[in-house]
């Protein structure tokens, strides 16, 4: 099946056809016909039950570190001294998401806006894109030479902002820095690179930058009508932000209350 099959067929009525197909043929039909449909009943099961692509192991992730409150140069690595990694499971906590890609094997263009996401060709990204619904998508290269007014535009990527809907980028070249805060207000500065696949959960404060390198090749994916609206700190009556809250920065959700854990613990079947 071609991508743009893929994404423009409706899996339930697809199911529902073949139901009733089935029912209407039970024990008249050939068998070769029927056991044509069989496979059609499956491939048709498979999709709808299909598992989510798996994130990739925490050994794939960029690396990530925190970073003092305050810096001079908003493209140097930053680190402390000594240098506080953080791991995987931290960024995982935050409700990030993360897939290594092959973006060795893929070509795209330098600009697209907006890129349709039904023309991928690696297997991987149309499957993460079915997954997540993603049917927006559009490639940027942050770069002096292909952005105009290209200092001014990494100034206001770096102020601290939330959205009201998912951050989607796909690291195709280059490089750069997604700072996030952890449930401490710290901020975690993250190193994504070439074949990077990161998500932001919707109201987490966040901001960007290009680092030394000047450069970045990412597409921008989206669910829906694309909203791009930075919402600048602070906005912590923005109701993503209470979401994102309630969700992840409750020591309910993040670590299991004492009670309930003892209770795990105890438990013998
Ligand atoms: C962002 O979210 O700040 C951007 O889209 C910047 C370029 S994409 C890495
Ligand atoms: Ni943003």
């Amino acid at each position: 099946m071609s991508e743009k099959e893929a994404v423009t067929e409706e899996p339930t009525t697809k199911k529902m056809k073949l139901n009733e197909n089935e029912a209407e043929s039970k024990e008249t039909e050939p068998k070769e016909a029927a056991s044509k449909e069989e496979t059609a009943k499956t491939e048709a099961k498979d999709k709808e039950t299909s598992e989510p692509t798996p994130e990739s192991p925490d050994s794939e992730w960029p690396e990530a570190w925190i970073m003092p409150n305050d810096v001079e140069d908003q493209k140097a690595l930053n680190k402390l001294e000594p240098n506080e990694p953080i791991a995987p499971g931290a960024l995982r906590k935050l409700g990030i998401a993360y897939w290594k890609m092959d973006a060795e094997s893929f070509t795209y263009p330098v600009k697209s806006v907006p890129w349709d996401p039904s023309d991928a060709v690696d297997p991987k990204l149309s499957k993460i894109r079915d997954d997540r619904g993603y049917s927006y998508a559009d490639i940027i290269t942050v770069h002096p030479d292909h952005l105009p007014g290209y200092a001014e535009k990494v100034k206001s990527f770096f102020e601290e902002h939330i959205h009201d809907a998912e951050e989607i980028r796909y690291i195709v070249g280059g490089s750069g820095f997604f700072d996030v805060r952890d449930t401490e207000d710290r901020w975690i500065r993250v190193h994504v690179k070439k074949g990077d696949l990161m998500t932001l959960p919707e109201g987490i404060y966040h901001r960007f930058t290009t680092d030394e390198a000047d450069m970045i090749h990412a597409m921008r994916l989206f669910v829906g009508q694309p909203v791009w609206t930075p919402f600048n700190r602070p906005c912590d009556d923005h109701v993503s932000r209470k979401h994102f809250v309630e969700k992840y920065m409750s020591s309910s959700e993040a670590t299991p209350p004492a009670e309930e854990k003892k209770e795990e613990e105890t438990k013998t079947e």
